[in-house]
């Protein structure tokens, strides 16, 4: 009986005021971006024309567009901006989740989309210094930190990490390892080059190396976890250089550095090469490999989000058989309401609170504005939903626990499985 009452929430009028104040005051933790912070300069996109041309704009102009794929990419960025401005936002309406998502950034930001004035938004954005939009832009969206996504083969961020680098808390590193898991015969010789005894073929030394220079790195960004995004394909155990690699190098690799490893499973690269970047498809992948993973290595822990929607059921089931598995956001082609709307009454009905329902993957700086805005929305009224049918169990619930929830969900449960113990 302490004097520290907290007032149980008594109706529906008090759920949902206590639910929006949760959701407004929440600071963010985003586990998965493609941010810099700020000493890796020009490599963070932000403003207008980033905005206009995310790859997500780019595969939808081609289908409102007939001009030719190299004729588009031989203009300058404000060029490509234009004719996405025009294609998808004048001469058709912005319907799209990505098209909606560039006006939610502008109005949040304080800009009159009503005008449709593409010059004074840039004029806006050209008198802004990046640092204090980063500072604008995290304000607005409630985030508290961010995790990028760090790649030591990037010749542009390679040398900021060598000499340069400073920490900014807001900004976690993620390391991510695609060129080792799926690119061996091109990451081989680089290590080599880097000074590592490696061989196309993963022996115990050439593993040994690898598990060598993944701790080099990590400890050097202080990367948080280690990350790959797979294709549909994706198999495990599997007599392959890339599962070998996974098996003799990653995982031991993570176990000894105490990270998890985020599975980001079901991407099909390139399906329309002439849409460069934003050529990539889905594809549906199989569940048993993670299982065998999380079966095999239970010591390891495994974060994992899928892109196909098909494939979100089957990813609830294994995280409930595994609590070294912990599911995450609604990646790239389900980051759409309708569909985050779905996975998040998926996983609250089989899992309970212990998710991470989102992250944005924002790569353009005032992406996570509307990212999260969108989010929270649909997120916020299943949360709605789901706590009006506990009440209507006759379950009672303060302000205390709703926010405890709440914070677990846009970022401490992700903190709380980055300390479990296994
Ligand atoms: O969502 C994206 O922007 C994709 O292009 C990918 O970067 C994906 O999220 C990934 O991390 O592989
Ligand atoms: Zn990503």
């Amino acid at each position: 009986m302490g004097g520290d009452r907290v007032m149980k929430i008594a109706n529906a009028k008090a759920l949902k005021a206590a639910l929006d104040r949760a959701l407004r005051q929440v600071e963010i933790t985003d586990i998965h971006t493609h941010l810099y912070a700020p000493c890796f300069r020009e490599l963070q996109c932000w403003g207008i024309d980033e905005l206009l041309t995310y790859h997500y704009l780019i595969a939808e102009f081609f289908r409102a567009s007939d001009l030719p794929y190299d004729d588009f990419w031989k203009l300058p960025k404000r060029g490509q901006a234009d004719a996405i401005w025009k294609a998808l936002f004048i001469d058709h309406s912005p319907l799209s989740e990505a098209c909606r998502g560039v006006l939610t950034a502008l109005d949040r930001l304080g800009l009159d989309v009503k005008k449709r004035d593409l010059k004074a938004y840039r004029k806006y954005f050209d008198g802004q210094k990046v640092e204090k939009q980063i500072d604008r832009v995290f304000e607005i969206a409630g985030l508290r930190d961010c995790y990028m996504t760090n790649d030591p083969f990037d010749d542009l961020e390679r040398p900021v990490w060598e000499g340069g680098y400073r920490a900014d808390a807001r900004f976690k590193a993620a390391l991510r390892i695609d060129p080792i898991l799926l690119g061996w015969d091109k990451a081989m010789p680089r290590l080599k080059e880097w000074g590592y005894d490696v061989e196309p073929e993963v022996t115990d030394r050439t593993a040994a190396e690898v598990r060598r220079f993944l701790g080099t790195w990590a400890k050097r960004m202080d990367g948080r976890y280690v990350g790959v995004s797979l294709p549909p394909t994706f198999a495990a155990p599997e007599d392959s250089v890339t599962g070998r690699m996974l098996e003799k190098a990653v995982l031991p690799a993570c176990l000894e550095l105490e990270l998890p490893l985020a599975l980001m499973v079901g991407v099909k690269r390139r399906v329309n090469p002439g849409l460069r970047m934003a050529g990539d498809a889905v594809g549906l992948a199989r569940i048993e490999p993670v299982e065998y993973l999380c079966a095999r290595y239970p010591k390891n822990k495994f974060m994992l989000t899928m892109l196909a929607r098909e494939n979100q059921h089957g990813a609830c089931v294994a995280a409930r058989k595994f609590r070294n598995l912990h599911l995450f956001g609604c990646w790239w082609f389900v980051n759409n309401p309708s569909i985050i709307d779905e996975i998040m009454r998926e996983r609250i009905e089989l899992l309970g609170p212990l998710v991470t329902p989102q992250h944005s993957d924002a790569r353009i700086l005032e992406q996570v504005v509307y990212k999260w805005d969108h989010s929270k929305k649909v997120i916020g009224d299943v949360l709605l939903e789901k706590y009006t049918d506990l009440l209507g169990s006759g379950w009672t619930l303060d302000e205390k626990e709703l926010r405890r929830d709440v914070d677990g969900f846009f970022g401490g449960n992700f903190r709380e499985f980055l300390k479990r113990r296994l």
